[in-house]
């Protein structure tokens, strides 16, 4: 997909003000510093579009970001985060999962996970939400260029095992490789919603 424009258009801490429109939506979620940003930066071929940042647990609202005027991206609020109280852990929970749970226009989950390490707890709650509501998602392993191949081979099949899913691609955001498989789910997607 070509991308001709992207740009920020609100942030919802609230489920009331999120955005009342009928363009179909790709969610990003994932661990709190995990390169969520840096996904969606890199993946638009854009700068700090999605602030990136080395502080964790900085992003609290649901961002929408407009792609060629017809689709969404939304960042979530990152998760795990241990510096976050216990009461703000809760209503991020509830957050996301009323958005999971009732977001009609929502077409794709990328659950994004560190290739440096087994997923997480969180990353397996999130993933049984995301089945739980019976929603399409791809797993995205980033950080990838991190790791030597042989690490890398290995780290596929954890996550692969961990996770119960066959759907991962390897990605980095400094080398944009799994750029294009990203590109091809999100827009398989996009169409059969249309
Ligand atoms: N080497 C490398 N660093 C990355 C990659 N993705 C993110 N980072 C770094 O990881 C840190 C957190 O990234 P960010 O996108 O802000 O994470 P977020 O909190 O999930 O949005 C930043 O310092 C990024 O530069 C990647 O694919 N490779
Ligand atoms: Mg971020």
């Amino acid at each position: 997909m070509k991308v001709t424009s992207a740009k920020f258009v609100a942030a919802a801490a609230t489920q009331a003000s999120m955005l009342n429109d009928s363009k179909p939506e790709i969610a990003f979620l994932g661990r709190s510093n995990v390169g969520k940003s840096s996904l969606m930066n890199s993946l638009l071929q854009v700068t700090g579009l999605a602030r990136t940042s080395s502080t964790p647990g900085r992003t609290q609202s649901l961002n929408f970001f407009l792609i060629n005027e017809s689709f969404y991206f939304v960042d979530l609020p990152g998760y795990g985060y241990a510096k976050v109280s216990k009461d703000k852990r809760q209503e991020w929970g509830k957050l996301i999962e009323k958005y999971l749970a009732e977001r009609q226009q929502l077409v794709l989950s990328i659950l994004i996970v560190d290739a440096r390490h087994e997923p997480s707890p969180l990353d397996l709650q999130m993933k049984s939400w995301l089945q739980h509501f019976e929603l399409p998602y791809l797993v995205v392993s980033t950080k990838a260029d991190k790791l030597s191949l042989n690490e890398r081979r290995k780290s596929l099949q954890l996550a692969k095992k961990v996770l119960g899913t066959e759907s991962i691609v390897q990605y980095s955001s400094v080398t944009r490789e799994g750029a294009k498989d990203i590109w091809n789910v999100i827009g398989s997607s996009i169409t059969a919603k249309s």
